[in-house]
C-alpha cells in the first residue's frame, strides 16, 4: 500500500552546528539515479545542522536508467567545514540503507548519495508540526495513520537494536494526500502543552497525544498508568453504543482514545465528527443496496481509494451485476493518486470446466426436428451478442426475441422473425413454438413484462438455456460454467450436422402508411408502424413504460440500432433521464456529434421528470419553439415527419401526439379490461 506518512531516519548528534552550506538556486547535482535542479533553499524547525533545499528531479532516458523519477526531491547538504554535521549526514545515510528501512514504506526514501556531504531524499509536502488541528473525521483518521507509522517505524529498528530518539512533529512528513489540498501556512511551534490547549479537543485526544505524540529521550514511550486504565475503562463501557457507533463511521476501534467522554450531550452532538448527526443514518443506501449487489465499498481513505474503486468495478464487470461504491461526503475533494488509470482493470480469464454438458448440447442441436432460438435480454450483459449473431446464422434456424431481447439480433436476418407475443401474435408462430422440440433460450429473464405475463416462457423439457454461469438442460441444471459456453458450443459445432428446418411463415409485411386513413385520429393500433420509417442505423430508441414500452414491441428496427424498453421494475419518468445519459454516450463513444436518440413517452411518465428537459437544450443550435410539433391526424403526423428539421435537424425535437384515453393494444388491453370489470362489480 501506498503511504504518504514518512518519518525521518533520525540522525543522533552530539552538538548542534549553526555553519550552513548553501547551494546556489538553479545549479544542477548529478546523481547516479536521476539530476536534480536545485530550486530554493528551505527554512526547518532551528534544529538542524545541516542545510536543505527543494529540487526538481531531472530524468535520466539513457537506456538502463528508466527508472521511473519522481517531481521533486529534497537535497541535505552538510557543511564541509563542520565534521560533526558531515558524521551525522553519514550516520542518516547508514540508517537510510538499512534494507528494513529502505524498504518500509514509513520511512522516507534515500534517492542517491551524490557526495559525502550531499544526499537527495524523497520530497514530502509538509510535516506535522505544520499541519492546523481540525475537529473532523479526516484529521482523526491522519492521527491514527501517524501513530501506525511511527509503531511500526519502531518495529523495524528493534530489529537493528536502534531506537529513534529524535521523535517530533517536525520529523513526520505528510504528503499533502494526507489532508485537505489546502497546506495550511507554517505556524509558529509552541511547545506541545500550550499548543494543545490551544484547540477544542476531546480530554482523551489530549492524553492520547501526551502520552504517544511527546516522547521523552530519557524515558522513552510513556505507558498509561493502570489507574488511569481502569477509571477510563468504565466510561468506555458506559459510553459503548457511541464507541460502536464512532468506530463504525471511521472504519477503526482506535477511536476509543478519542471517545469524548468528559464532555456534555451537547459536545457529542455538536462537536463530535459523525456523519449520522441529526438527519439520519445515510449509510441505510448501502446496507439497502447490499442486497442486490455483487460487490460494495466505502471511500474511507484516500490512501486506498484507486484500490477501492478499481477492485468494485473488476467485480462488476466480472460478474455483470451491480456493485455499489459509496463515497462520504467529506471525501469528495480528497486528492488520490491517479497512476492506476494507466492500466485498464483487467479481468482473469476462467479455463472451460471439465464438467460442462457441451456434448449433451451438441446432441440437442443435431437431433432437432423443430428447433428456434430465443435470444433474451441478458444476452447482452452476457457479452455474447457476436456468439449469437454466429448462431442465428449458422443454424438459420426460426429466431424470435423477447420483449427484453428486442434489438439484440438483427432483425433483418430472413430467419429472423421477431419478437415473440404468444397468443397476440400470429397463431403460426405459436403453434410453431408451443410444438417445438428444442428452444435454445439464450439470455433468460422470465419476468412478467418480459413473457406477456408468463405465458411465453418456453417449456422446460424442449429448453436449453444459457444464463450467467450456468446451464440449464431440460430440468438439470449445471453450474458453475465458465463464461464462453457458448463460443466453445460454436467451436465444436459440426455445421453438416446442423438439420436445416423450415419455420412458420414470416408476418406479410402490410404497407400501414397506405392503408391509413389521411385525415384519421392517430390510433395505438397503427401508430408504431407508421413512425417506424423516421429510425435509421445506429439510432437508439427508448420506450417509456404504458402504451409507449407495449407499442415499441412492434417496431422493426433497422441494423446497428439499439431498443430500451421497460422489462423489469418499470419506474415511470426513468426513459427520459435515460435518453439524456444515452445520448451523451452514444456520442462520446461513436465520436458522432449527430448520432440520434428517439424517446417514446407517455404524458404522464414525463410529468414524473420533465425538468430534466432543460438538460437536452445545451448543445442544441436551434430555437426551442421552431423545434416544437403537435398531430392529432396521419395526415399531420406525416407532415412533420417528412419536416427537414426532424430529418436533418440537431438539438431537441418534441413532437406531442394525441390518442384516446382508453386507446390501449395487446396485453395491456386485457388488463385493462380486467381492471375496469373489477371496478364495476
Ligand atoms: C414510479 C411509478 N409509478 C407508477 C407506476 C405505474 N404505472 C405504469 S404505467 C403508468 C401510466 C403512465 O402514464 P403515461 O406515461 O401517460 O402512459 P400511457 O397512459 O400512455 O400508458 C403508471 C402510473 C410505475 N410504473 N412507476
Amino acid at each position: 500500500m501506498y503511504s504518504a506518512i514518512r518519518l525521518t531516519a533520525f540522525s543522533p548528534r552530539n552538538s548542534f552546528s549553526r555553519t550552513v552550506f548553501s547551494l546556489a538556486p538553479g545549479c544542477t547535482l548529478h546523481g547516479a539515479h536521476w539530476k536534480y535542479h536545485i530550486l530554493n533553499p528551505i527554512k526547518g524547525d532551528g534544529t538542524h545542522a545541516s542545510s536543505v533545499f527543494k529540487a526538481r528531479v531531472i530524468p535520466d532516458h539513457s537506456p538502463g536508467k528508466a527508472l521511473e523519477a519522481p517531481k521533486w526531491a529534497l537535497i541535505k547538504v552538510a557543511s564541509p567545514d563542520d565534521p560533526t554535521a558531515s558524521e551525522n549526514l553519514k550516520r542518516e545515510c547508514n540508517i537510510y540503507r538499512l534494507p528494513g528501512v529502505a524498504s518500509a514504506n514509513c520511512f522516507r526514501k534515500l534517492y542517491d548519495i551524490i557526495d559525502k556531504n550531499t544526499i537527495a531524499l524523497e520530497w514530502l509536502d509538509t510535516t506535522l508540526a505544520e499541519l492546523e488541528y481540525r475537529s473532523d473525521t479526516r484529521t482523526y483518521r491522519l492521527i491514527g495513520k501517524v501513530l501506525r507509522e511511527m509503531l511500526s517505524s519502531c518495529v523495524i529498528l528493534e530489529q537493528y537494536n536502534c531506537v529513534n530518539t529524535d521523535f517530533k512533529s517536525a520529523n513526520v512528513l505528510l504528503s499533502a494526500l494526507c489532508f485537505s489540498k489546502d497546506i495550511p501556512e507554517l505556524q509558529t511551534n509552541l511547545p506541545f502543552e500550550e499548543e494543545i490547549w490551544k484547540v477544542e479537543i476531546p480530554q482523551q485526544l489530549r492524553d492520547l497525544l501526551r502520552s504517544m505524540l511527546v516522547i521523552n529521550p530519557s524515558k522513552g514511550l510513556l505507558p498509561w498508568k493502570e489507574t488511569l486504565i481502569r477509571s477510563r475503562l468504565s466510561d468506555w463501557i458506559k459510553y459503548g453504543e457511541r464507541f460502536h457507533k464512532l468506530a463504525e463511521e471511521l472504519g477503526n476501534p482506535g477511536i476509543l482514545f478519542l471517545l469524548p467522554f468528559d464532555c456534555g450531550e451537547t459536545f457529542w452532538k455538536e462537536k463530535v465528527p459523525k456523519r449520522e448527526r441529526d438527519y439520519g443514518d445515510y449509510r441505510h443506501f448501502a446496507t439497502m443496496a447490499s442486497r442486490v449487489t455483487k460487490a460494495q465499498t466505502n471511500l474511507m481513505d484516500p490512501m486506498t481509494v484507486p484500490e477501492q474503486i478499481d477492485w468494485t468495478l473488476e467485480q462488476a464487470i466480472i460478474h455483470s451485476q451491480p456493485v455499489y461504491i459509496e463515497l462520504p461526503g467529506d471525501m469528495v475533494d480528497a486528492a488520490i493518486i491517479a497512476s492506476r488509470l494507466n492500466t485498464p482493470i483487467s479481468v482473469p480469464e476462467c479455463p472451460p470446466s471439465p464438467n460442462e454438458p457441451l456434448p449433451e448440447v451438441l446432441a440437442r442441436i443435431y437431433n432437432a426436428r423443430q428447433p428456434l432460438i430465443l435470444v433474451d435480454g441478458e444476452c447482452r450483459s452476457l457479452r455474447i451478442l457476436d456468439e449469437v449473431d454466429e448462431l442465428v446464422k449458422i443454424t438459420g434456424w426460426p429466431t424470435w426475441t423477447t420483449v427484453f431481447g428486442k434489438g439484440l439480433v438483427n432483425e433483418e436476418l430472413p430467419n429472423v422473425y421477431g419478437h415473440y407475443n404468444g397468443s397476440w401474435g400470429s397463431k403460426e408462430w405459436q403453434v410453431y413454438f408451443e410444438s417445438a422440440d428444442l428452444i435454445i433460450a439464450l439470455g433468460p429473464h422470465y419476468t412478467d413484462t418480459n413473457s406477456y405475463h408468463f405465458t411465453t416462457i418456453p417449456r422446460e423439457e424442449v429448453s436449453v438455456s444459457l444464463s450467467k454461469s450456468m446451464v440449464q438442460i431440460g430440468s438439470k441444471c449445471y453450474r458453475d460454467i465458465p463464461d464462453g459456453f457458448l463460443f466453445r458450443v460454436l467451436r465444436s459445432l459440426d455445421k453438416d450436422c446442423v438439420p436445416q428446418v423450415e419455420g412458420p411463415p414470416r408476418s406479410t409485411a402490410t404497407n400501414v402508411r397506405a392503408a391509413i386513413d389521411h385525415d384519421g385520429a392517430l390510433v395505438q393500433k397503427t401508430f408504431y408502424s407508421f413512425v417506424n420509417e423516421i429510425f435509421r442505423p445506429n439510432d437508439l430508441i427508448l420506450t417509456e413504460t404504458g402504451t409507449a414500452g407495449h407499442g415499441g414491441r412492434q417496431f422493426q428496427l433497422p441494423p446497428h440500432s439499439r431498443l430500451f424498453g421497460p422489462a423489469t421494475w418499470l419506474s415511470i419518468g426513468y426513459m427520459l433521464l435515460a435518453t439524456l445519459g444515452a445520448i451523451v454516450a452514444k456520442r462520446e463513444i461513436s465520436q458522432n456529434a449527430n448520432a440520434r436518440a428517439i424517446l417514446f413517452i407517455g404524458d404522464g411518465s414525463l410529468q414524473m421528470s420533465v425538468q430534466e428537459i432543460a438538460l437536452a437544450f445545451f448543445g442544441g443550435d436551434d430555437e426551442q419553439s421552431a423545434n416544437s410539433f403537435s398531430a392529432r391526424t396521419y395526415g399531420e403526423l406525416a407532415g412533420i415527419v417528412q419536416d427537414d428539421r426532424i430529418q436533418k435537424g440537431s438539438g431537441l425535437k418534441v413532437v406531442e401526439v394525441f390518442m384516446g384515453q382508453e386507446d390501449v393494444q395487446g396485453a395491456l388491453l386485457n388488463l385493462m379490461k380486467t381492471q375496469i370489470a373489477g371496478e364495476q362489480r
